[in-house]
């Protein structure tokens, strides 16, 4: 598969110089990454230092640079929002070329991508990794509601401090935590901070006074059993009520009412249900760009369409995927992204090189710390291939343990910087050769 035709940089630079008459030639490089986030920045860190200065550009239009899976934290009042950004020239590899635009438009057939100002950059081979964008407005009275009154998002750096103030200003009523019908980033992320919720009304000596809700689109938990057991147990102890295929439609930010419709195959199906609220956590629904769901290079869905084992564009060969943009089966997570950096580095690189030496394959690893307080933590971790879990440490990771939760606040957080966004990083399995050696791998 890998040894599929590749566009030459010859044939690359003829193209545009035929063109140039009337344009002005285009910058070029070897590689192209769309999207300096986690998994972007992980494959290039690594390619740069390996092609030389230069070969390789990111296409990156945001200055700051922020470690998302940290906002769970700082919306439950447990880390301080500065500790989640760095500007993006400190965390691109100095080797690597920084385009500090948005992408516009790819065109596969010409090794061209355009840039928001119009300017066209040509590449031998694309990276796309610009994850997945939150769609705020997907959701009815929502962007005038959210920021105010109680309306909060651990999932927008623009929010994610809301969530921690108006958390504190809650008194007594109904907290409510949704979780959408769309695909997500940390599919967890929407009900650990339900869990910190319901431990700051304990410590405030208010609990009785406020029912904290989850509702989730979906009809399970979570998606893997043994964590889907694992976590109904932990609503119930903390007398979190948990409401399925309940779908956020509306917010009316001035009456404080939250509408849900009802999905699945219930009596209730097709009605609404408008709840009040004091509080309200939204996690919005998600999908992809429109400058790829647009392009020749998405599945129907709207994602890079790539082979879930090879990382590499089912039909264009030149062409790679990571992360929350790619068409892969499996949970959007950093950690899934980290695994699969380096079965996309290694592939790419043979194919670059010329070299046969046989393909990666990614396995679907994924990986989800859902926080339950302030020293316990189920610690997910599976394949979305195939549903096994796939632990690192030779404990039942999900019992609440707080070793768990120090390796999540602490030790990740310090191994994204210095690790993962060097290219150094590819996930746990290295540790689990010695923390867990019985485990399938
Ligand atoms: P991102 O890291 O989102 O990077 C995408 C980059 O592309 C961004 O820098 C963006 O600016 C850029 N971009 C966007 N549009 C364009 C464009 N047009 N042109 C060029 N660039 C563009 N994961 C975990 O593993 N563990 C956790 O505990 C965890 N918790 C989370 C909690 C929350 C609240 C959130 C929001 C996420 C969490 N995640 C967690 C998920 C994790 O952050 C993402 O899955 C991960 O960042 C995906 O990496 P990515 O490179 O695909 O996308
Ligand atoms: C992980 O590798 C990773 O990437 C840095 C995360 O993002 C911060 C994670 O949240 C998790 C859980 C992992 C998986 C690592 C271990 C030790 C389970």
């Amino acid at each position: 598969m890998l040894a599929a035709k590749i566009a030459t940089r010859t044939a690359c630079h003829r193209h545009w110089a035929r063109l140039s008459s009337t344009a002005a030639a285009p910058s070029s490089y070897k590689v192209v990454v769309i999207g300096g986030g986690a998994g972007g920045l992980a494959v290039s860190s690594t390619l740069s230092k390996q092609l030389g200065k230069n070969e390789v550009a990111v296409v990156e239009p945001s200055a700051t640079h922020y470690q998302q899976p940290l906002f769970t934290f700082v919306g439950g009042g447990l880390k301080s929002f500065e500790e989640t950004y760095r500007p993006t020239s400190e965390v691109i590899a100095p080797e690597a070329q920084w385009i500090n635009q948005a992408a516009a438009q790819i065109d596969p057939d010409s090794n061209t991508i355009t840039l928001a100002d119009g300017t066209k950059v040509a590449y031998e081979y694309l990276v796309v990794a610009a994850g997945i964008e939150l769609d705020f407005a997907g959701i009815k009275g929502l962007k005038s509601a959210i920021g105010k009154n109680g309306v909060a998002s651990n999932y927008s750096p623009q929010y994610v401090q809301k969530t921690f103030e108006f958390l504190q200003n809650v008194k007594e009523g109904n907290a409510l935590f949704t979780m959408p019908a769309t695909p997500v980033k940390c599919a967890g992320a929407p009900q650990k901070i339900a869990y910190l919720a319901d431990e700051l009304f304990r410590e405030k000596g208010i609990r009785d006074k406020v029912a904290v809700n989850y509702y989730t689109a979906l009809g399970k938990i979570f998606a893997i059993d043994k964590y889907a057991n694992a976590m109904n147990e932990v609503a119930r102890s903390r007398d979190v009520s948990v409401n399925l295929f309940h779908d956020l439609i509306e917010v009316d930010g001035a009456a404080k009412r939250a509408t849900f419709k009802v999905l699945g195959s219930g009596p209730q199906t097709g009605e609404t249900v408008t709840v009040p609220y004091e509080f309200l956590h939204v996690t919005p629904p998600m999908k992809p760009f429109d400058f790829i769901k647009n392009s020749d290079i998405a599945n129907a869905a709207g994602f890079v369409d790539v082979d879930k084992g090879t990382l590499q564009h089912t039909k264009y060969p030149n062409i790679y995927s990571i992360g929350d943009c790619s068409s892969l089966p499996t949970s959007k997570t950093a950690a899934a992204a980290a695994a699969q950096s380096s079965v996309l580095k290694h592939n790419l690189l043979n194919q670059i090189r010329g070299t046969n030496a046989p393909a990666a394959e990614y396995n679907g690893y994924t990986s989800c710390p859902l926080v339950t307080g302030k020293n316990k933590l189920v610690l997910a971790e599976f394949s979305g291939y195939t549903g096994a879990p796939h632990e690192t440490f030779f404990f039942n990771q999900a019992k609440e343990h707080a070793f768990s939760y120090w390796v999540t606040a602490e030790a990740l957080p310090a191994i994204y910087w210095s690790s993962m966004l060097k290219g150094t990083w590819d996930g746990p399995a290295v540790i689990r050769k010695f923390a867990n050696p019985t485990s399938a791998n």
